[in-house]
């Protein structure tokens, strides 16, 4: 018998989360596809070449592994480019295999929920440049993006609406906003603010639209959009610019969207406009915790003036990539209820291809989002970052999330201890000493003392 056990809500979903692009593989149609010809903008000039091979079929075996492993839910994308691959063509056969994997997961029981925008866009968006680079011109910058996005959801949903009831339009667009417009390490690859704060409008616009189109198919259906949340702190708390830099950072990055969404008001860094329609668009919230930052002003304007690190003595990630700070995604949670909407915590994970530091991630932050849970506040499911390895961006196969291993070359997976971990957890819906002790030992003092 467990010596002490903590257990979550009859009904909690336990899932895995993924996105087209970085699963699918042989996507050539995309803005990614693309930014991968550009040298110099994936590390190691990697390419996603097969992916996990999804568009192969090989979804089956990995959706049978997550089932098989006791998660009842799983968040995949569905990729626009496929679906609309030319601005006055639809592929019905695109829109046959997403429906085959949505109704694959009702026969595995796994909830779906399914995301209709995940960073990447059909290179028929953009104008070529005069040197024949795909990605010139247009994009989120056109006036016309968030109808043309409008009409590719119309398409999606009416093929998905049998099998889909929970739907995120558009994942992390502050993430998707800065990497795009202002860091430039996404794709357009742009370093731009006022430009920035048109393609936010429009992506506030595209949701407001998608929000719409959803409720009048379906009715019943649950809408949201998965909000990146970090914390950023001051440096040096002492140091005024430190201070309001952070500050200025912390409401842009998170309250941006997620204001805009709840009263029609966006404001960023600073600009602000009126898109009343967007006012109470969201039936649920998506959180997506990693990990916070620190903010130390510079005088580097191309860099928004910040640098960000992690607090000197947090335990990182392999690639330094991430800091185990598990009370932020409590944090993360507590800040999003002021929208008083049901949450999903829709991502959260850790890039390590060792399995050394995942397991007791996994379990710290699921005990901060227990806590939460007992405080009654409304967290309906937890969806891990993520079921296998998968092409992480610019980073590409360098940072690897998955609780499966992947051999990219032979497409082999292999199940790290973590997999083990969370199946236990899923099962018993919950976590137990016992399940401590044997995967993280280290911690067991600090989650069950005495
Ligand atoms: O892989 C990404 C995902 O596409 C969006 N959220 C963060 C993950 C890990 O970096």
């Amino acid at each position: 018998m467990p010596r002490a056990s903590i257990h979550f809500p009859a009904g909690f979903l336990w899932g895995t989360a993924t996105a087209a692009h970085q699963v699918e593989g042989r996507n050539t149609n995309n803005t990614w596809s693309a930014w991968e010809q550009q040298p110099g903008r994936i590390v190691d000039s990697a390419k996603a070449g097969l992916a996990c091979d999804w568009w192969g079929g090989r979804w089956k075996e990995d959706l049978d592994r997550a089932a098989e492993t006791g998660q009842n839910a799983h968040r995949f994308s569905i990729e626009w480019s496929r679906i609309q691959p030319a601005p006055d063509r639809w592929d019905e056969s695109a829109l046959d295999f997403y429906r085959e994997m949505a109704r694959g997961m009702h026969e595995r029981k796994l909830t779906p929920m399914l995301t209709l925008h995940h960073f990447t866009d059909p290179l028929w968006l953009f104008e070529p440049d005069a040197n024949g680079y795909a990605l010139g011109t247009g994009g989120w910058e056109r006036d016309d993006a968030p109808e043309l996005f409008g009409r590719y959801v119309r398409k999606a949903v009416c093929a998905l609406k049998d099998y889909v009831n929970l739907w995120i339009t558009i994942n992390e667009p502050n993430v998707f906003l800065n990497g795009g417009w202002l860091n430039g390490g996404f794709p357009p690859g742009k370093n731009d603010p006022k430009t920035a704060f048109k393609v936010a409008s429009n992506l506030v616009k595209a949701h407001a639209i998608a929000y719409s189109i959803i409720h009048e198919l379906q009715p019943e259906a649950q809408v949201g959009i998965a909000h990146h949340h970090r914390t950023f702190s001051p440096a040096r708390p002492w140091f005024l610019p430190d201070r309001i830099l952070a500050d200025v950072i912390f409401r842009s990055f998170n309250h941006g969207f997620m204001d805009a969404l709840a009263n029609g008001t966006l404001k960023l860094l600073n600009w602000k406009t009126r898109i009343p329609e967007a006012a109470g668009t969201q039936d649920f919230i998506g959180v997506n915790y990693y990990s916070n930052d620190l903010v130390t002003f510079t005088l580097d304007p191309k860099r928004l003036f910040m640098k960000l690190s992690f607090p000197k003595d947090a335990e990182l990630s392999p690639t330094g990539f991430i800091a185990n700070i598990p009370e932020g995604i409590f944090q993360a949670v507590k800040w999003a209820l002021r929208y008083n909407k049901p949450l999903y915590i829709t991502e959260n994970g850790v890039e390590d291809s060792e399995d050394t530091l995942r397991p007791q991630y996994l379990i710290e932050h699921l005990f901060q989002v227990w806590r939460a849970v007992n405080f009654t506040w409304p967290v309906r499911g937890y969806f891990h970052w993520s079921l296998v390895d998968n092409f992480e961006w610019e980073r590409a196969w360098t940072q690897r999330f998955g609780l499966w291993e992947l051999d990219v070359e032979t497409q082999k997976r292999t199940r790290r201890r973590s997999a083990d971990l969370y199946a236990e957890i899923c099962r018993e819906n919950g976590i137990t000493s016992a399940m401590v002790e044997k995967y993280a030992p280290k911690i067991y003092p600090k989650l069950f003392p005495g």
